[in-house]
């Protein structure tokens, strides 16, 4: 008797873990097939290249990023991934001098003082509501192009809250002295160029972005031209 109740105490434990088990592998298998959605190259609508060319004596150093010579590879974003960023509503840190906060993202970024959006020196963020949460893949960054810079603490950051003061998510973060108060960050300086900074979201869910700077190797002052968000809406 005591052997028959230890087996039927048994069978059914012993059930439980096979069941544990295949949940477990099939829950594997569900993640490795959303994982696995197709990738695609990301198409970016690319501005002209400027005119005014490559001064001799750039900036350098090993936290610094040299322009690329000639296209970069493109990112790889999921199947059915698209611009969510488009005509949506802007706000920033202090009111632009220039341009208006609605060009941040109406999808024109060339070289020209017309696509400017200039705001005052110090450590300044402009922001875009993207109206709902979606799983964001990429967000490129562009600040003025119109000359061969640096953008000084490029902070990239997602967040469901509008004020980010919770559930802050950082991207890109590069500046390295945290003069701009939002952490050091150990990622690149980079030149301004047509290309912009293409940043991996990395599927992050959230409704609100925000960038960061503080001046340029040329200027005190902020300059935006345009911000892309790419992702799956909805997800
Ligand atoms: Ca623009
Ligand atoms: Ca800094």
């Amino acid at each position: 008797m005591k052997q028959g109740l230890v087996l039927t105490s048994r069978v059914p434990l012993l059930l439980g873990a096979a069941a544990a088990l295949w949940l477990g592998a099939l829950a594997g298998e569900l993640t490795a097939a959303a994982a696995d959605k197709p990738l695609k190259p990301l198409v970016l609508k690319l501005p002209e290249p400027t005119l005014r060319g490559t001064p001799e004596d750039l900036p350098a150093g090993p936290n610094i990023d040299p322009p690329p010579k000639e296209d970069p590879a493109p990112f790889m974003v999921p199947e059915g991934s698209k611009n969510v960023s488009e005509g949506k509503t802007v706000t920033s840190s202090v009111k632009p001098f220039t341009g208006e906060l609605s060009q941040l993202t109406d999808g024109k970024k060339e070289a020209f003082d017309s696509d400017a959006i200039e705001m005052r020196s110090g450590s300044q963020w402009v922001q875009v509501d993207l109206g709902a949460e979606h799983a964001l893949h990429v967000v490129v960054l562009w600040h003025d192009h119109r000359y061969i810079q640096i953008t000084r603490d490029v902070i990239l950051q997602v967040s469901n809250d509008p004020e980010f003061k919770t559930g802050v998510t950082t991207l890109y973060n590069n500046d390295f002295d945290d003069s701009s108060k939002q952490g050091a960050g150990k990622d690149k300086e980079y030149f301004e160029t047509r290309w912009g900074r293409v940043v991996d979201a990395k599927g992050i869910k959230a409704r609100y972005v925000r960038g960061y700077s503080k001046g340029t190797s040329l200027t005190a002052l902020n300059c935006w031209q345009e911000i892309e968000v790419y992702g799956t809406p909805g997800q």
